[in-house]
């Protein structure tokens, strides 16, 4: 433990209750989720199941596409921009519209009987290293407690309160679905029990059910018409279990197997296989930053935040929003469930901000930076079942509207894995290259564990993703593979005339992701020993395809015209794909590119960018990647200090969580770098933040990294390689490290780093 960084560097405490949702405090298993507001006399937990989704599957691909398709083209070929969107709005976008929203299940509420004394002592925790939160007050001289947990394992929530004198709990329980009441059907489940059922709407939309049972000690619980009664009683463990049709043939059944189960084993046999289960992947990874001001950890949460905000630097509380991302990656995506949505699993709505499904030209892919690099690799599972089952409805949008083979999705997809465009906004819905990025997934996955067995399942998905391409590239005027339709995700440009427009032939973004996905196609079947055929396709496109060009400004090119842009300061730098997640732009090897970018991204600053939680975390990865560890530093902080909320759940606003993981990824891009076959490290880390330790980051090429640093030196270095290779590491000396390395062995590095010596783990 480094001097200084207390012991309370994993936990967000509060000394109130939350006073909205903003303050609420999330648990979760991936499937099940829930916000605990801790007021003293009536608990709220605002539950969510995963797949509880209003509607059913659509085929929307708009039949009129593929014939107005040529004009389209010609039409934006010819500039004559208003044309094309207006025959574009009729002819490209879905029917309907819109894909399915995700919906809220339920408050539980817990109503505890008036007891008349104020309550004192108050605390509020959410303890990061056991996945567990817990309320504690003290009131008319009895200490209550409470501590909920969402069990992975056990597929439930466990919520257990207890007061130190006999006989003092009485609560009541209900569920309450605010104006979604009227759908629902609450029934008494024998005298300890709830369940409630419904259905989410919408055609062959899913049926739920949701059900508490309680365990009480000391005293007794019976039911009344909607409410379960506990009555003087010393302790009392409810169960919460929820289940659709997505997932179960009857929901209430699995609730109640569920919950029941659950119930037969003792509260501390649930909260152990919870914490093992839990703290597997948490303890991997642990950083620990020194406060050089020491005993921040004193003060609550939200004091600190505040404390940001007004300018104050608090490195603790960044390795605090570190473990907070890997946290919530963890208690929103695991191995069987859907992957984190645009609120992670946690939303309060019946029709959520942008339906909190997945927003596929930026958002979902941020949502899974975090899971390689910070070491939760089967996090990244939901994603991949997911882009699995996108394959079959984008055959069809590939074909229906574009008359292209492979697969493709435009800027959104839903529990359905829908692939159809979204909306009926020019800026962001005319973008069909969702797929494309999705499937770089697949690669990174592999690039970090190298299992080959994933890559040969993986390949043929990454290759139907770039069939699609191929077909959907057309001839530009000079000769160069064109996208086109397309967009650069969501900004408009100035034509020289004063028209502005969004719809064009060949963004730069699409480029970049295309050449990522080709690089990884030809990589992937050269070690799988596939494909001469298609790879050579692939490489004469490849080829063909435009060259990032370098503006007026000095800027990385966001079209292939150098238009301006009607919002310098958008939120959306799409054109810096290639910077990050991609890595064709680096210091090294491009050091033009690079540059360009640098001024791209102090362009959109300079007018404002950043303004949305996900752009800033993107900034941060940016930043890190230019290796500029003072201005990731000062982009942590504006996203800690502009758009993180009481609860530190990220503030886009409202609430999404992309900016959390996006943060966390940046924080780990700041400490570790493995793109284009060379570990670095340390690459932006700022002196500022004074010494500090970090263990488990993964790195590609199946290494995992331990470091430790003071007075801005890196101090030792421990390098444990899964894979024998040449590990290539930066950061040991002025030059490159080249080191053999054999499968499960750790090589060690001492400072002044001339001594190499195998460690002993
Ligand atoms: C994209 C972004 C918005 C928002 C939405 C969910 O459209 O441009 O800022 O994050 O997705």
């Amino acid at each position: 433990m480094i001097e200084g960084s207390g012991s309370d560097g994993e936990r967000l405490w509060y000394a109130q209750p939350a006073k909205d949702w903003n303050e609420a405090l999330p648990i979760g298993n991936g499937r099940l989720g829930a916000m605990v507001f801790g007021a003293v006399s009536d608990e709220r937990l605002q539950l969510n199941e995963d797949s509880l989704w209003h509607g059913g599957p659509r085929d929307r691909n708009n039949p009129d596409a593929l014939p107005n398709l040529p004009r389209i083209r010609e039409l934006i070929l010819a500039g004559r921009l208003r044309e094309a969107e207006d025959l574009a709005l009729m002819a490209l976008t879905g029917v309907p519209e819109s894909q399915r929203h995700y919906v809220s299940l339920a408050d539980l509420e817990l109503r505890f009987a008036p007891s008349g004394g104020a309550a004192g002592e108050y605390r509020r925790v959410l303890d990061l290293r056991r996945g567990v939160t817990t309320v504690s007050y003290v009131q008319d001289g009895v200490q209550y407690n409470r501590e909920a947990f969402a069990s992975y394992p056990d597929q439930v929530i466990a919520v257990r309160v207890t007061a130190d004198r006999p006989g003092r709990l009485s609560f009541r329980v209900r569920w309450n679905r605010g104006q979604q009441r009227y759908m629902d059907v609450v029934r008494t489940w024998g005298t300890d029990g709830l369940a409630m059922a419904g259905h989410a709407g919408g055609e062959d939309g899913v049926a739920y059910s949701a059900a508490v049972k309680a365990v009480v000690k000391g005293g007794t619980s019976r039911t009344i018409g909607e409410y379960l009664l506990v009555e003087q009683a010393d302790e009392a463990i409810l169960y919460v279990a929820a289940a659709t049709t997505f997932r179960s043939a009857d929901p209430e059944l699995a609730c109640k197997e569920a919950a029941g189960e659950a119930a037969r084993r003792s509260y501390e046999e649930l909260l152990k296989r919870h914490v093992t289960d839990y703290s597997a992947l948490f303890d991997r990874v642990r950083l620990e930053i020194a406060c050089p001001a020491g005993g921040k950890e004193e003060r609550p949460t939200d004091e600190r935040l505040a404390a940001v905000e007004q300018g104050e630097d608090d490195p603790g509380l960044v390795s605090l929003y570190f473990h907070y991302g890997r946290y919530l990656l963890i208690s929103s995506s695991r191995p069987g469930s859907l992957p984190a949505n645009l609120q992670g699993i946690w939303n309060p709505h019946f029709l959520p901000p942008w339906d909190s499904k997945y927003t596929i030209n930026i958002n979902a892919q941020m949502n899974y930076w975090p899971a390689e690099n910070c070491n939760l690799a089967e996090c990244h599972l939901p994603l991949f079942e997911l882009i699995e089952r996108m394959r079959e409805p984008g055959r069809r949008t590939a074909e229906t509207m574009y008359g292209c083979r492979g697969f493709a999705a435009h800027h959104n997809t839903d529990i359905w894995a829908d692939t159809a465009p979204q909306d009926g906004w020019p800026p962001s819905t005319f973008w069909p290259l969702g797929a494309a990025w999705l499937c770089l997934h697949l690669w990174e996955h592999y690039a970090f564990g190298g299992d080959e067995a994933f890559l040969a399942r993986a390949y043929p998905t990454m290759q139907e993703a770039a069939q699609f391409v191929l077909d959907y590239l057309i001839e530009g005027e000079d000769g160069r593979l064109v996208t086109c339709p397309s967009i650069s995700p969501e900004n408009t440009y100035i034509l020289p005339g004063g028209e502005s427009g969004v719809l064009c032939a060949g963004a730069s973004m699409d480029f970049q992701i295309i050449r990522a996905l080709f690089d990884a196609c030809l990589k992937s079947a050269r070690i799988l020993g596939l494909d001469d055929r298609f790879g050579r396709e692939l490489s004469d496109a490849l080829l063909r395809l435009p060259e990032t060009k370098i503006g007026k400004h000095g800027q990385i090119q966001e079209w292939m015209e150098d238009y301006e842009e009607a919002e310098p300061g958008h939120r959306h730098i799409s054109h810096l794909f290639g910077l990050y997640p991609g890595e064709q732009f680096t210091p090294e090897a491009t050091p033009a590119l690079a540059g360009a970018a640098r001024v791209t991204l102090e362009r959109r600053l300079a007018h404002g960018g950043g303004h949305t939680g996900w752009s800033r975390a993107w900034i941060i990865n940016f930043w890190a990647r230019l290796r500029d560890a003072d201005k990731a530093r000062e982009n942590v902080l504006a996203l800690l200090g502009h758009s993180t909320l009481p609860n530190l759940l990220d503030n886009h606003p409202p609430f999404q969580i992309d900016g959390n993981f996006g943060g966390t990824a940046g924080i780990a891009e700041m400490l570790l770098q493995s793109h284009q076959g060379t570990l670095h490290l340390l690459p932006a880390w700022p002196a500022a933040w004074g010494d500090g330790c970090v263990r488990g980051l993964r790195a590609r090429g199946g290494y995992t990294v331990d470091m430790e640093w003071s007075q801005g030196l890196l101090r030792r270095v421990v390098i444990a390689a899964a894979r024998a290779g040449v590990c290539r590491i930066r950061g040991l000396g002025p030059d490159i490290v080249e080191l053999n390395v054999e499968a499960g062995r750790s090589y060690a590095f001492a400072a002044p780093f001339e001594r190499e010596f195998e460690a002993s783990l």
